[in-house]
């Protein structure tokens, strides 16, 4: 009997382990006015929306955040670029949710991503793609302590 008999969700991860991701729905997303659609996709996707809010993250919270990329030409780019307005930030949980929402986001750069993925249809370049999603589960856990304590 596969997991999935289990359970009434209709995700198809096919395990019943939940799993937390943090998204954050950059300034772009914000200023186009696309948080609403993003969001439905999330939970037409079975995510359950656990936290959000919405702040202006501050350059001591970006350096921390984007701390492995302190030392890439592009750091201070995107770091103007993620201070620049609001974003909403989230917790969101599902089976498989850190794959599944790499999965719907596409890749980093837009101009490659496919239509259908939210960098795909909203991002517009390589530093303004409109969402971050964590990348495994060690990222997960430290960057909702990060944001949420
Ligand atoms: P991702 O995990 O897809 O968000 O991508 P990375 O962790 O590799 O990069 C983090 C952020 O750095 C990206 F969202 C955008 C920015 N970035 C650039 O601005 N230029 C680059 O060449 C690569 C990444």
């Amino acid at each position: 009997m596969s997991d999935c008999s289990k359970c009434s969700a209709g995700c198809g991860a096919n395990t019943l382990k939940i799993e937390k991701t943090l998204i954050i729905l950059k300034p772009d997303a914000v200023k186009k006015r696309v948080v609403g659609d993003i969001i439905s996709r999330f939970e037409d996707e079975v995510f359950l929306i656990e936290k959000m809010k919405m702040m202006a993250i501050d350059k001591e919270l970006a350096d921390v955040h984007y701390s492995e990329h302190k030392q890439k030409p592009f750091f201070d780019q995107l770091i103007n670029y993620i201070t620049s307005g609001n974003s909403v930030v989230m917790v969101a949980s599902r089976p498989d949710a850190i794959k599944k929402a790499r999965q719907m986001m596409g890749p980093t750069d837009p101009t490659i991503a496919k239509k259908g993925t939210i960098r795909g249809d909203f991002g517009q370049d390589i530093t303004t793609n409109v969402i971050h999603g964590s990348d495994s589960p060690q990222s997960a856990e430290k960057e909702i302590q990060l944001f949420f304590g």
